[in-house]
């Protein structure tokens, strides 16, 4: 094989992780292979060549083991102790830990005791009643395992979604769960909750006085396609639209416990638990145990869970193991960003590109939406839509921009646009029509798998233009779709932060670039971040939620400037 992609190694790390878990390794050495992967995944450059230079190390995540992996893979096509684990375990056996109800340490005793390796040997063995027989197991055990066994045949393995399908379905799901009688609350957790890019599945939380009633009231409802057998206080669901559903309910007195631990990350539990330890304080979905007292407090809400830790509340969006504990103790979480706190927007399209609405329409949707300031940024001559903008048509929107902002009171319409950076790092307007806008995006919309020094060079290039003003969607990736375009985060940092260029957050629920490390690192540098719905429709201001967690890690430094005051509105 020739140099392993940074997906490849993610999977191979992953998948270590995985089969770490089944051999019963400790939670911190899995921890760390799956934050090594998901540091791999969010890379910008080769991290086989970074391995090369022995240099991987500097990634947060990377520590000397996983460089030597890395390099294995990399320079002998394999890892020894993957190549190990595999002859180990039998391939469908990472599989079976996947399902709900099992993990890694059941799947391993129904391999070690009844010798199923696969699927298909534990649907056989659930239909002969095999698994019931097992201590720990159960009727009811085996009967969801057949029915989870049976769904994951017919669906294949969970694939995630992005964060936008998840909260519309899990939106939707809350208020048809809240609306059963019986119920007190129910509010979603898990990834969802935390904002996380992708979600595998969806968390709900609910109260309920009689949490059976509630559990057999969940699995009736019409969005329910089918569900688990439904226990005392859980039922997992498949809704009609395909997305899996764990549902958790519980009394009242216990709610913080329950959202808590269900909101994760798993990693945020890990090390909120391993600090509750050295307090003497044992925490668990179902309250918080006094070791000296033998006391277990409940907690209503998850304020209490924290403040029983003596620590700041921390956000969901900040709960992802990368040392909010440390921050929440000594009293400097950020504050997050919030949609309020947007005065405008920098980036949208019109029916002039590849937008659905006109100037106007747009204007009047910014405008609604309690924004300040709009610039219109119709994708430049380059792009092959069926409108491009051509110079002389860009001539006229600026004459049509100015006469209508002249027409808005209390707002202020700039004219732009989201210039495309050629192959070569030159713009497709002439540089003296660029100069006459009030505001210029430039993005890297095609030829994204360029070596990462010329990608950053065309970057650079455009960084260096006097008239560009931001860089958009730095990455290029689309989640769940294209992988983000190699190229040196550092140098693109140093020159925006030199020329007071500023580097967007593009909320588009598929972008996300920044992502949260790049957003944090440019935030670091003192570079000035714009928050941009990038919208093509009148409905498209409203994605600021999807954005949330990045500009959240980007307020880490509390250096952050929103911009406010961009050139065209102070002068
Ligand atoms: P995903 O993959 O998008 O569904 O991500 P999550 O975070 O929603 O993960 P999920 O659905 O597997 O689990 C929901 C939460 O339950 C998770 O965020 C934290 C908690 N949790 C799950 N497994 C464990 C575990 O092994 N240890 C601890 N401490 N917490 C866990
Ligand atoms: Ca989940
Ligand atoms: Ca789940
Ligand atoms: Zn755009």
């Amino acid at each position: 094989m020739g140099t392993p992609t940074n997906s490849q190694i993610a999977a191979a790390l992953d998948e270590l992780g995985d089969l770490y878990e089944l051999d019963g390794a400790s939670i911190h050495r899995i921890i760390a292979y799956r934050n090594g992967a998901r540091a791999v995944r969010e890379t910008s450059v080769s991290v086989a060549e970074l391995a090369l230079a022995g240099r991987a190390t500097e990634l947060a995540g990377i520590g000397a083991t996983l460089q030597e992996k890395i390099l294995a893979l990399t320079t002998d096509g394999a890892i020894p102790a993957l190549e190990k684990l595999r002859a180990r375990f039998p391939p469908g056996l990472v599989e079976l830990t996947k399902l709900p109800g099992l993990g890694p340490k059941r799947a391993r005793r129904l391999y070690e005791e009844l010798g199923i390796d696969s699927l298909d040997a534990l649907r056989s063995a659930a239909q002969q009643g095999r698994i019931s027989a097992l201590r720990g197991f159960g009727e009811r055990a085996e009967q969801a395992l057949l029915e989870a066994a049976e769904t994951y045949a017919r669906t294949g393995p969970p694939t995630r979604m992005l964060l936008s399908r998840a909260l519309a379905v899990g939106d939707e799901l809350i208020h048809a769960i809240g609306a059963v009688k019986g119920c007190g609350q129910a509010v979603l957790a898990g990834s969802a909750r935390r904002m996380a890019e992708t979600v595998k599945d969806l968390d709900i939380v609910a109260t309920a006085d009689d949490p059976a009633v509630l559990a057999a009231a969940v699995a009736a409802l019409p969005q329910v396609q089918d569900s688990s057998t439904p226990g005392t206080h859980a039922v997992r669901i498949r809704t009609h639209s395909g997305v899996s559903v764990d549902v958790r309910i519980v009394t009242d007195d216990q709610f913080g416990d329950a959202l808590q631990h269900l909101t994760g990350s798993k990693e945020h539990n890990v090390a909120l638990r391993e600090y509750a330890v050295r307090r003497g304080l044992h925490i668990s979905e179902y309250g918080v145990l006094e070791d000296a007292t033998g006391l277990t407090h409940r907690c209503a809400s998850e304020a209490e869970v924290y403040a029983l830790l003596s620590m700041d509340y921390i956000e969901p969006e900040l709960r992802e193991g990368r040392g909010e504990i440390e921050a929440a103790l000594a009293g400097t979480l950020p504050r997050l960003v919030r949609a309020s706190d947007l005065k405008g927007d920098l980036h949208c399209h019109t029916v002039a590109s590849d937008g659905t609405a006109s100037m106007q329409e747009m204007a009047a949707a910014a405008a609604a939406a309690g924004y300040e300031y709009l610039a219109i940024t119709d994708h430049s001559a380059s792009m092959g839509f069926g409108a491009d903008v051509s110079a002389d048509e860009l001539r006229r929107q600026i004459e049509r921009a100015r006469e209508l902002d002249g027409t808005l009171e209390g707002f202020r319409l700039l004219i732009g646009s989201e210039v495309n950076i050629l192959p070569d790092g030159s713009l497709d307007y002439p540089d003296a029509l660029l100069a006459e806008l009030d505001w210029v995006v430039a993005s890297v919309h095609t030829s994204f798998r360029m070596p990462a020094a010329a990608m950053t060079g065309r970057i650079l290039s455009a960084i260096e233009h006097p008239s560009v003003d931001c860089i958009g969607h730095l990455s290029g990736r689309k989640l769940l779709e294209r992988e983000p375009y190699e190229f040196d985060l550092d140098a693109v940092l140093e020159a925006a932060a030199r020329t007071g260029t500023m580097l967007e957050i593009n909320a588009n629920p598929e972008r996300r670039d920044l992502n949260e490390h790049h957003a944090q690192a440019a935030a670091q540098a003192g570079i000035r971040l714009v928050i941009n719905c990038d919208a093509h429709r009148p409905g498209g201001f409203s994605g600021f939620a999807v954005h949330r967690p990045a500009a959240a890690h980007a307020c880490w430094t509390w250096l952050i400037s929103w911009v406010v005051g961009v050139r065209a509105c102070s002068g």
